[in-house]
C-alpha cells in the first residue's frame, strides 16, 4: 500500500489495541459509532470461544478527526482488550510445547523466545480487530463513492454452497443475521451441524470466505508492472490474514480447468452501454479493475488449537509431548469474511486514492467525475 498505510500495535491480551492510519483525505465523515458497526460484525457468527462474550470492542478516535471530519492527518484509534484485567496479575507457566499450524515453533526460533506464550500474544488473530476499526475508515471512502464491501462464507469444513453473486447490494441484506454468515439457509443448516461436529470432538474447523465490492468504479490498478496489479495486491492482503492458505479472484483455480472460450466474459453491448456475459475474471483484467464486481475468495484452514491433543515436542524437557488446550474457537470462518472484507476495503481504498487521490474527499469527487466523463467512449458506444 502506498497511499493509504495502517499500522497497528498490540498483543492479545495486553492493555489495548491501537492503530494509525495514514493518507485519508479530508472531509470524510466517520464516527466511532461507524467503526464499532463493523468491530460488531467481526465479533459474532457461529463457533466463537469464550474470549467474544468478554470483549466488546469499540474503538476510540485520538486523532486526525474534527468536528465528525477527517483532517488530512493520521487517524489513531484505539480498543480496550476488556480482557487484560483477567490477565495481569497472573502468572502463566511458560508455554513450551508448540502446536503445530500455529506460529508458535517458527516465531519461537525467529525470535528467541523459549516462552512461545510471546509469539501467540502478537501472532493472535486478536490483531485483526485493529484491521477492521482501520479499514472501517477505508469502507466510509468507497461508501462515499458508491462502492460497497460486502462478504459471505461458502464453505465450512466439507459444507460448500454455490451462490451466484448478482452485484446486487441488496443480495447481502440479510447475511449477518445468518450465525454462519451464509446466504444459502440449506446450506447454513449443514455448516451449523458440522461446526456442532467439531466442537462435539474437541476438534476444530476451517472454511472459505467470499468478499464482493459492487458499484466498482473502472480502471484501478495497472498492468504495468507486478507490483501494481490490483489482484496481486489483493492476494497479499487475504493472504495477510490469520490461518489463510489460498486466495482465488473469481473463478480462480476453476477456470483453470476451462476451455479459453468457456473462461472468459464475453464483451455485448446493451442499450449503447459495453455490458459482459459473466464475471469469471472477478472484477479485474490485467491486474486493473474493469467496473464488474470484485470477487476475491480466502481459504482459512481449521485453527490449529484443539481440545484434542496433537503430537508435539516439549522444548524444556526434550521430551515428546501432547499439545496443551489454549482457550480458542471451534470456528472463525465467519469472523474471518468481515476481516476479508476489511482487507479489501483498505486495498481498494488504496488503489482509488493512486487513480483519484486528492488531499480532500471535494478534490477526488472532481477527479472521478473527470475521468468517467473522458472514459465514454470505453463504457457507451452510441
Ligand atoms: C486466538 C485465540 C482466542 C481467540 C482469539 C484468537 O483468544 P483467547 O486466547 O483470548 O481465547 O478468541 O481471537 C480474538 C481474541 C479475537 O478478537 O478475534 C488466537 O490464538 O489467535
Amino acid at each position: 500500500m502506498n497511499k493509504l498505510r495502517f499500522l497497528t500495535a498490540g498483543e492479545s491480551h495486553g492493555p489495548c489495541l491501537t492503530g494509525i492510519v495514514e493518507g485519508m483525505p479530508a472531509g470524510l465523515e466517520v464516527s466511532e459509532d461507524y467503526i464499532a458497526v463493523q468491530l460488531a460484525r467481526r465479533q459474532h457468527g457461529y463457533g466463537r470461544g469464550g474470549r467474544m462474550k468478554i470483549e466488546q470492542d469499540r474503538a476510540e478516535i485520538l486523532a486526525g478527526v474534527a468536528n465528525g471530519k477527517t483532517t488530512g492527518g493520521p487517524i489513531a484509534l484505539r480498543i480496550e482488550n476488556r480482557d487484560w484485567p483477567n490477565w495481569k496479575d497472573r502468572k502463566l507457566p511458560p508455554l513450551t510445547v508448540p502446536r503445530p499450524g500455529h506460529a508458535d515453533w517458527a516465531g519461537g526460533i525467529k525470535y528467541g523466545h523459549d516462552d512461545m506464550r510471546l509469539v501467540l500474544e502478537r501472532a493472535s488473530a486478536r490483531e485483526t480487530t485493529t484491521r477492521v476499526a482501520c479499514s472501517a475508515l477505508a469502507r466510509r471512502l468507497l461508501e462515499e463513492f458508491g462502492m460497497r464491501v460486502f462478504s459471505h462464507i461458502i464453505q465450512i469444513g466439507p459444507v460448500r454452497v454455490e451462490t451466484l453473486i448478482t452485484g446486487d447490494p441488496e443480495q447481502f441484506a440479510q447475511v449477518d443475521e445468518s450465525p454462519v454468515r451464509c446466504l444459502d439457509p440449506e446450506g447454513e443448516a449443514r455448516m451449523i451441524a458440522a461446526i456442532d461436529e467439531a466442537r462435539a470432538k474437541g476438534d476444530t474447523l476451517g472454511g472459505v470466505f467470499e468478499v464482493v465490492v459492487t458499484g466498482m468504479v473502472p480502471g484501478m490498478g495497472s498492468y504495468v508492472h507486478w507490483d501494481r496489479k490490483l489482484d496481486g495486491r489483493l492476494a497479499q492482503a487475504i493472504m495477510s490474514i490469520n490461518a489463510i492458505k489460498g486466495v482465488e479472484l473469481g473463478g480462480g483455480f476453476t477456470t483453470a480447468g476451462l476451455f479459453g472460450t468457456q473462461a472468459h466474459d464475453q464483451i455485448y453491448l446493451k442499450d449503447g452501454r459495453v455490458v459482459r456475459a459473466s464475471n469469471r475474471a472477478g472484477g479485474t483484467e490485467g491486474g486493473v479493475t474493469n467496473g464488474e464486481p470484485l470477487i476475491v475468495r480466502g481459504a482459512m484452514k481449521p485453527i490449529s488449537t484443539t481440545i484434542s491433543p496433537q503430537h508435539s515436542v516439549d522444548l524444556a524437557t526434550g521430551q515428546d509431548s501432547p499439545t496443551q488446550y489454549q482457550r480458542s474457537d471451534v470456528c472463525a470462518v465467519p469472523a474471518a469474511g468481515v476481516i476479508g472484507e476489511a482487507m479489501v476495503a483498505l486495498v481498494v481504498a488504496d488503489a482509488f486514492l493512486e487513480k483519484f487521490g486528492g488531499d480532500s474527499v471535494a478534490e477526488m469527487r472532481h477527479n472521478v467525475e473527470g475521468f468517467l466523463a473522458s472514459s465514454k467512449r470505453w463504457l457507451e458506444l452510441n
